[in-house]
């Protein structure tokens, strides 16, 4: 049964090959030259970066407490390190993932539609709020598009007397532990705040997802719906501003293309794809491509058929409202 499955998976893995179009043709001989990197997995991060005073984080919505379960960060096609997920909650060696809950009460909107906001008060260097906003919505737009899903996606309206950034607050770069949606765009932060993250994250991460999970009144983290996931509150996106922005224009790096990663986490999905290195130049392709992919691998801002099959996964069975 394993070689089957090894052996369908090479099938993909040839089929759905793609490189950037800048990297000339591929070896035809497939078994010489290439490598497979491995993932290496993800990492148990400090939850106390996440406390003070040795308490865990007191943010209560509607009388639940908050914290936070976990960061994926995406980073560039050149990065050394693929990006990774940080576990910050972890209990005995149990590294679940986390999932919104299919009930009113555990919605910090109060719906079963999917909100999300978008936070102009951090712009981005390179472009106006106008442009960056537009691409979010572009990519918010792409997961709503799905066929297999409901989400009813509603856009809380960008206002500058909102302040959103929860994490950003415990981090000390400002915020404010008010919920403002289900997925909120933060903003654009400086390379300090990613080098908080992982090392060299100012240069390698272009953006991160952090997911906020409920947790009981002793702050053990629940699963009401029992579904095997920790019960998300909200998610939180940032971007790094140490690097070039980009609208619709070619060229690294492209808002809705990093939006729509993000976005996808925003939407419970996680990473997935196979790193190879093209031994002889070194370039690094993934099998399949795409946009869940750790790093950044083309310009193209797109669900791709494994993107979708991931996301249909999630929300095929969401209820209708
Ligand atoms: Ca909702
Ligand atoms: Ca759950
Ligand atoms: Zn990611």
């Amino acid at each position: 049964m394993k070689s089957i499955v090894l052996l369908s998976f090479a099938l993909v893995a040839l089929s759905v090959w793609g490189c950037s179009s800048d990297d000339g043709a591929m070896s035809t001989d497939e078994n010489a030259g290439i490598t497979e990197i491995k993932d290496p997995g993800p990492i148990n991060g400090d939850m106390a970066k996440f406390t003070k005073n040795g308490q865990g984080i007191a943010a209560t919505y509607k009388g639940r407490k908050i914290t936070v379960l976990m960061a994926e960060y995406l980073t560039t096609e050149s990065a050394d390190e693929a990006g990774r997920t940080v576990h910050y909650a972890v209990h005995g060696n149990k590294q679940l993932g986390g999932d919104f809950v299919p009930d009113v009460n555990y919605q910090v909107d109060g719906s079963l539609n999917v909100s999300y906001y978008v936070d102009q008060n951090r712009p981005c260097a390179d472009l106006g709020v106008g442009a960056t906003s537009a691409s979010i919505d572009r990519a918010m737009a792409s997961w709503d598009r799905a066929s297999c899903s409901d989400l009813g996606m509603t856009k809380i309206p960008s206002s500058n007397a909102v302040t959103t950034g929860f994490i950003s607050f415990i981090l000390g770069y400002g915020g404010s532990f008010d919920v403002t949606a289900d997925i909120v765009h933060c903003g654009w932060m400086s390379g300090a705040f990613f080098n908080d993250l992982a090392p060299n994250g100012s240069t390698n991460i272009l953006g991160v997802t952090f997911t906020l999970v409920f947790t009981d009144d002793e702050g053990n983290l629940t699963d009401v719906d029992k579904n095997g996931q920790y019960d998300v509150a909200f998610r939180e996106i940032y971007y790094n501003d140490n690097f070039a922005w980009h609208d619709q224009d070619g060229q690294k790096y492209d808002v809705e293309w990093v939006a729509l990663h993000e976005a996808g986490h925003g939407l419970s999905q996680g990473h997935f794809g196979s790193r190879f290195v093209t031994n002889s130049n070194g370039k690094r392709h993934y099998a399949p491509l795409a946009v869940m992919n750790p790093a950044y691998n083309t310009d193209t801002p797109k669900i791709g058929e494994t993107d979708l099959a991931g996301h249909c996964s999630l929300w095929a069975m969401w209820p209708k409202k």
